[in-house]
C-alpha cells in the first residue's frame, strides 16, 4: 500500500487513510492502487463502438494498424474524445436545465419555497439577452428569461441565447468554423450520431462538433445554472468560510451535502436550522446541527452563504472515516458507489436524493422541488436517531483553515472598480502596466493517480509568485483553501506587482468563484476584459491561461474543450486520453490555435506548467505590444 502521505498532502485525509487501514475499510486510494490503469485505454488507443471490435491500436506504432473497419487511430481517438465532451456537457447541461425548470416554476408562481432574490442580476441577465425590462415587473421579465433561456436546450436551430454575452471577434470566430451551438440537446445528440460506427470518420470534422458541443455547455447549461442560482439564491459576496474535516463538531449532530445542485443544500439550510428540529437535536443530546458541505455544491453554499465545507472530491470517503458524519446526502455526479461501503462500516446514513442517481444497496429519499422540506426534514431526523445511537470511535482531524470564498464577475468589477459601478478597466490597467502579469484559471477535479492537492498548489503558488492572478473553482479552489491560501495575506507569495495590487485593494492573489459550473464565471469575466479594452479584441487575445491539474471527470474535458474553443491555452496533468506524435494531438494541441481558438497543452509538473502557462500569457503580452 502507498503510505497515506504520498496519497494525498492533505493531512486530514491522510490521517483518515491511516484509520481506514487500521479499521479495514478500503477506500479510493487503495482501490487505485490495485486497479493499475489499461495502458490503451489511457491512450485511448481502443475503441468498442461495434461488435466488429472491440479493436485495439497499438500507441507505439499508431499508424501501424486500423480497426476492423478501416477506422484510423485519429478517427478512434477523436472519436472517445468526443464521447467524453458529450457526457461532460451533458452533466453540466441537463444540471442547469433542473435549475431553470425550477426557476421557470417560480415565475409562474407555481413554486413558493423559492424566490427571486437577485432582482439586479435578474435585470442584468435580462439585458444581456435584450429582454425589455422599462416599468416591467419582475416576475414577467422572468418568465420572459426563462422562456429564452430554455433555447439553450432545446433550440434546433439558429444561435444559442447566450451567444449575445460573447465578444464579437470571438463569436465570429465560431461562426467562420460553424460550430456557435444552436442547442446542447441537438450538439450532444448530433456528437452521439457523428462518433456511431461508420459516419464521422474525419478527427478535424469531429473536433469542429466538440468544440460546438462544448460551447454550448460553458455559455450555455453551464451559464445558465450560474446566472439563474445567482438570481434565486443570489450573487455571492466575498465570505468568510472554514475548510477541512475539522469543520466536523464531535458534538454536533454532524450532515454533509455533496454534490452539484443548489436546490437541494439551500433547502437543508432550512431544515436544519428549523427551531423543533435543534430542539430534537438538544434532545438527543447534541449542542445542535452542523451542516457542511463536500464538492461543488459545497463551493457553491460556501460561496454564497459561508457553510463550512469538508473537503474536495478525494476526500469524501475518507470524511466518513472520522466516524462524526451522521448523515451524508448526496444528488448527482462525482459520488462515488464505494461511499456505500465506507458509509455501512461507520453507520453514517447515506442518503441519495435525486431520480438520476440511486445507488444499489443505498436508501433513497427522493428530492421534490414541489415539497422540498419533505425530503430534507427526513435527512435532518434520521441524521439525529443516528447521532443518538453513535457507535464506535469518533476521530476528527484537527485541521482547518478559514479563507474568503465567493468571488463573481460582478464582485471583481466593484472590487477593482469601485462599489457603485463595476468596472474592469482598473483590472484591464493593471494587466497594461504590468503590475498583473496575465489572469489563469486553475480549475478541476482531484484524483488517486496523483497526489491529492499536491499539483493544485504547487502550480497556484508558482503562477502567484509570477504575478499571474488565479481564478479558482471547484475542487481546486478547496485544495488551494486547505493550504490555508484563499486570504489577502497570500499576497506575500505573491511577485511584487501582483503583491502590490492586492495589498492596495485588500483582495486575495487567488480568488475562489464557487463550483465546477462557475467556470463560466471565468468566461464572463473575460468577456468584460475584451469588452473593456486595451487587451485585443477577442478571448484568444488576452494574456490569459487554464489548467486542471488533477482533473478525473468528463466534465473536465468538455471544459477543458470550451476554454479552449473560447479561445484558452488549457493545459491539464496526471493523464491525457490521447497518443502522442499522432495527427489528432497535433490539432488537439497547436492547430486549433491557428484556427483563431484556444488550444491543449499537457504537463505532469506543476512548475513546468506554470512555466507552460506563463510562457504563453507573455507570448500575448508581446502581440498585444504591452510587455516591457
Ligand atoms: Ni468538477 Fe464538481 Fe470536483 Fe471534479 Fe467532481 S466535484 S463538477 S468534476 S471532482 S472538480
Ligand atoms: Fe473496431 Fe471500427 Fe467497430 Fe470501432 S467501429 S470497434 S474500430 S470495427
Amino acid at each position: 500500500l502507498t503510505p497515506a502521505h504520498d496519497c494525498t498532502t492533505c493531512e486530514a485525509t491522510a490521517q483518515m487513510i491511516d484509520k481506514a487501514r487500521r479499521d479495514g475499510v478500503e477506500l479510493v486510494f487503495d482501490r487505485a492502487a490495485t486497479m493499475k490503469a489499461c495502458p490503451i485505454g489511457a491512450d485511448s488507443a481502443c475503441c468498442k463502438h461495434c461488435s466488429m471490435g472491440p479493436c485495439r491500436l497499438n500507441a507505439k506504432d499508431p499508424y501501424g494498424k486500423v480497426g476492423v473497419c478501416g477506422a484510423t487511430i485519429d478517427t478512434i481517438q477523436a472519436r472517445n474524445f468526443a464521447r467524453m465532451v458529450a457526457s461532460g456537457a451533458a452533466a453540466h447541461t441537463d444540471h442547469g436545465m433542473s435549475i431553470l425548470h425550477l426557476f421557470g416554476e417560480v415565475v409562474k408562481g407555481h413554486n413558493k419555497d423559492y424566490e427571486i432574490k437577485d432582482t439586479q442580476k435578474l435585470l442584468q441577465v435580462a439585458q444581456t439577452l435584450e429582454i425589455e425590462t422599462d416599468g416591467r415587473a419582475y416576475q414577467d421579465i422572468g418568465l420572459d428569461i426563462y422562456e429564452e433561456l430554455m433555447k439553450t436546450y432545446t433550440q434546433v436551430e439558429g444561435e444559442f441565447p447566450f451567444a449575445k454575452a460573447v465578444p464579437e471577434k470571438t463569436l465570429e470566430t465560431w461562426r467562420k468554423h460553424n460550430i456557435v451551438p444552436r442547442g446542447a440537446m441537438r450538439e450532444i445528440m448530433e456528437i452521439m450520431h457523428r462518433t456511431h460506427m461508420g459516419v464521422d470518420q474525419d478527427y478535424e470534422n469531429i473536433v469542429n462538433q466538440c468544440s460546438r458541443t462544448a460551447l454550448s455547455d460553458g455559455w450555455g447549461g453551464s451559464m445558465v445554472a450560474t446566472e439563474i442560482s445567482d438570481i434565486m439564491f443570489g450573487t455571492p459576496r466575498p465570505v468568510m468560510a472554514e475548510v477541512n474535516m475539522g469543520v466536523l463538531k464531535e458534538d454536533h449532530v454532524n450532515i454533509i451535502v455533496h454534490g452539484h445542485e443548489p436546490n437541494l443544500f439551500e433547502s437543508i439550510m432550512v431544515s436544519t436550522s428549523d427551531a423543533t428540529m435543534v430542539e430534537a437535536a438538544k434532545a438527543a443530546g447534541a449542542k445542535g446541527i452542523n451542516l457542511v458541505g463536500m464538492c461543488c455544491s459545497g463551493a457553491e453554499m460556501m460561496s454564497r452563504h459561508g457553510v463550512p465545507h469538508a473537503g474536495n472530491f478525494m476526500s469524501t470517503e475518507a470524511v466518513l472515516v472520522t466516524g462524526a458524519v451522521d448523515a451524508m446526502a448526496v444528488d448527482v455526479q462525482c459520488i462515488k458507489q464505494g461511499l456505500g461501503k465506507v458509509a455501512d462500516c461507520y453507520g453514517t446514513e447515506l442518503f441519495t436524493t435525486n431520480p438520476r442517481c440511486h445507488i444499489e444497496g443505498v436508501k433513497h429519499i427522493e428530492f421534490d422541488e414541489d415539497d422540498p422540506m419533505a425530503c430534507t426534514d427526513e435527512v435532518v431526523i434520521k441524521a439525529i436517531s443516528r447521532f443518538k445511537n453513535r457507535k464506535g470511535d469518533i476521530q476528527i482531524p484537527k485541521n482547518k483553515n478559514v479563507g474568503i470564498h465567493g468571488f463573481s464577475k460582478e464582485y471583481i468589477g466593484y472590487m477593482l472598480g469601485g462599489s457603485f459601478r463595476e468596472s474592469y478597466v482598473p483590472l484591464n490597467e493593471n494587466i497594461i502596466n504590468g503590475r498583473i502579469r496575465g489572469v489563469a484559471g486553475v480549475v478541476g477535479c482531484t484524483q488517486p493517480r496523483t497526489k491529492q492537492d499536491y499539483m493544485h498548489v504547487e502550480l497556484v503558488k508558482e503562477l502567484i509568485k509570477n504575478d499571474v492572478l488565479v481564478l479558482q473553482t471547484g475542487c481546486s479552489q478547496i485544495a488551494l483553501a486547505k493550504a490555508g491560501l484563499l486570504i489577502p495575506e497570500a499576497a506575500h507569495l505573491a511577485g511584487d506587482g501582483l503583491a502590490e495590487v492586492c495589498e492596495t485593494v485588500g483582495m486575495p492573489p487567488i480568488l475562489g468563484l464557487g463550483s465546477c459550473v462557475d467556470n463560466s464565471r471565468i468566461l464572463t469575466a473575460a468577456s468584460e476584459m475584451v469588452r473593456t479594452g486595451g487587451l485585443g479584441h477577442s478571448i484568444a487575445d488576452l494574456p490569459a491561461a487554464g489548467a486542471a491539474p488533477e482533473w478525473m471527470s468528463e466534465k473536465a474535458i468538455s471544459i477543458g474543450h470550451y476554454f479552449v474553443a473560447s479561445g484558452v491555452y488549457t493545459v491539464f496533468g496526471t493523464t491525457f486520453p490521447i497518443t502522442e506524435g499522432t495527427k489528432f494531438h497535433k490539432h488537439l494541441f497547436e492547430e486549433l490555435e491557428e484556427m483563431g481558438l484556444g488550444k491543449w497543452g499537457f504537463s505532469n509538473d506543476p512548475i513546468e506548467m506554470a512555466h507552460m502557462m506563463i510562457a504563453h500569457i507573455d507570448k500575448k503580452r508581446e502581440q498585444l505590444g504591452i510587455n516591457k
